[in-house]
């Protein structure tokens, strides 16, 4: 296996903008086996974004930026939390990831 410059080689790069108290865009559509990179952006408070089912957990700071990159490794609609207490509407951020075939 080579590892190049070939576009296709580049796992696809998702950005999510978390801020008090959503995720940007709310809801991903992604394909079982395809790695992706999530990139998930803060423009105010430290947050987190955790999918238990998927083993996904990441956290970002304060007006940060942080990446993981997972291949997602079976189907149906996963629900994603916000994995770091950011204030009262916290318990309502939520990220919808629809893995299909
Ligand atoms: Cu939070």
């Amino acid at each position: 296996m080579v590892y190049g410059a070939a576009p296709e080689a580049q796992p696809r790069r998702i950005e999510i903008t978390a801020k008090r108290f959503s995720f940007d865009p709310g809801e991903l559509t992604l394909k079982r086996g395809e790695p992706v990179v999530l990139v998930l952006k803060s423009v105010d408070v430290a947050h987190g974004l955790r999918f238990r089912e998927l083993g996904v957990d990441v956290k970002v700071g304060k007006g940060a930026e942080s990446e993981v990159e997972f291949t997602p490794g079976k189907t149906g609609d996963f629900v994603g939390h916000c994995s770091v207490f950011c204030g009262g509407g916290h318990g309502s951020m939520k990220l919808t990831l629809h893995v299909v075939e």
